[in-house]
């Protein structure tokens, strides 16, 4: 069944919004998904794998129907945190390899730290990827108050391993732990579904809370990324087999990782709901690049778009995402067409958050006109990129937790 065909095609009409007052600054939560392609979402029309928590999201929400992010996981979240695009971060080549002596410039202010400055508490949970080769590359020093995750670009879904082979004869494979809270390494969890651990860390993040202030959270999930080479979809036996009818093992396990990453979705609306901070929260759910469509590694699908992750293809770069919030007062669900790209997160975003009298009219307009950063932001600086890797180059601290355990 295709869900559209249930939905009226509307536009986002700044009419359609009442306006009504909202004294706080809103709660701004991102559940950032990796690799999730098109159609990796029920809501987009394929019924195969049900994403039902991210479904009613989307219909209860605004689906930002032409989104587009980066062609990679790096790339794309530099584009986040900046509301720049991937080459005037010196970011667009590739992804940051393990040890890699590169990272987000630390001249730029991150989307984190603007929101702190705004009085808001700031957590991140899972995956950061954009560098980590000395401490003040950080998250927690990056405008989050607490970091609980993985620095690279994947980790183990059971394990919490990097896995990387590199071009040093001494030292052929970059292998260790990758699970940090904060800057310390996380012990004693092997063997933890990485959805699990990574709701559970949002779920305290939200519980605890302290709701005078108002909470940014940016959940980037390892979902539905694949782990380390060797085993690179993992989820649990009796999530996969929920998927009895779906004939090919990867793909199979594919639907576990998907159905998980959903529950997770639930689990975190349930944690806002519970503490009574629902009503002032916008809650986005976004991919950062394509699905890996490959059946030995990810089985992601991007249909009806061209093109695997990593290409410049669709299917690489228009991408799932949405908006909910009570803030919207929908009566209806609503679909918006207008193109919008991942640099525009951070204006929107910022804006609402500086708005200190938040109305419907108000966060209808963000929405509505998807500020193109170039009216936010000073002129963009262009840095010199530093992807190569060399032995000199190979970092210390976090180098040494990684082959630590
Ligand atoms: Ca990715």
């Amino acid at each position: 069944m295709n869900l559209l065909l249930l939905i009226p095609f509307l536009f986002l009409e700044v009419t359609y919004l009442k306006a009504q007052e909202n004294t706080q600054q809103p709660n701004i939560v991102i559940v950032y998904a990796d690799d999730l392609g098109y159609n990796d979402v029920s809501y987009n029309g394929y019924p195969q794998i049900p994403t039902p928590n991210i479904d009613a999201l989307a219909l209860n929400g605004v689906i930002l129907r032409n989104y587009y992010g980066e062609w990679l996981c790096t790339p794309s979240r530099g584009s986040l945190f900046t509301g720049k695009y991937a080459s005037r971060l010196g970011l667009h080549h590739s992804v940051i390899k393990g040890g890699e002596d590169s990272g987000l410039p630390l001249e730029e202010i991150t989307l984190a730290q603007r929101l702190k400055t705004l009085g808001y508490d700031t957590h991140m949970i899972g995956k950061w990827h954009l560098g980590y080769s000395t401490k003040e590359r950080l998250p927690v020093f990056r405008g989050f108050d607490s970091f609980y995750g993985y620095l690279n670009g994947l980790i183990g879904y059971y394990d919490h391993t990097y896995y990387q082979k590199t071009d040093i004869p001494s030292k052929p494979i970059y292998f260790g732990k990758d699970l940090y809270n904060g800057s310390t390494p996380v012990k004693g969890r092997d063997g933890e579904y990485a959805t699990h651990l990574f709701t559970e860390q949002a779920e305290h993040v939200i519980l605890n809370h302290d709701t005078s202030k108002p909470l940014f959270m940016y959940m980037a999930q390892l979902a539905a990324h694949t782990g380390n080479f060797y085993r690179p979809l993992e989820a649990p036996p009796e999530t996969v087999s929920k998927f009895k009818y779906i004939e090919h093992v990867n793909r199979r396990i594919y639907a576990g990782v998907l159905s998980e990453l959903d529950d997770s979705v639930g689990a975190v609306f349930k944690a806002l709901q519970k503490k009574d901070m629902l009503e002032n929260t916008v809650f986005m759910f976004v991919s950062d690049n394509g699905g890996e469509v490959d059946p030995e590694l990810g089985f992601g699908s991007n249909f009806p778009l061209r093109g695997n992750k990593m290409t410049l293809w669709e299917g690489s770069l228009h991408l799932p995402a949405l908006i909910w919030s009570p803030l919207l007062n929908l009566n209806e669900s609503r679909i918006c067409q207008q193109f919008m790209h991942v640099t525009d997160w951070l204006p929107t975003l910022y804006n609402l958050a500086v708005t200190l009298v938040v109305s419907m009219l108000r966060v209808s307009q963000i929405i509505n006109n998807c500020y193109s950063s170039s009216r936010f932001l000073n002129q963009p600086k262009i840095y010199n990129s530093k992807i190569s890797v060399t032995n000199d180059q190979r970092i210390t601290m976090f180098t040494e937790f990684l082959i630590e355990f």
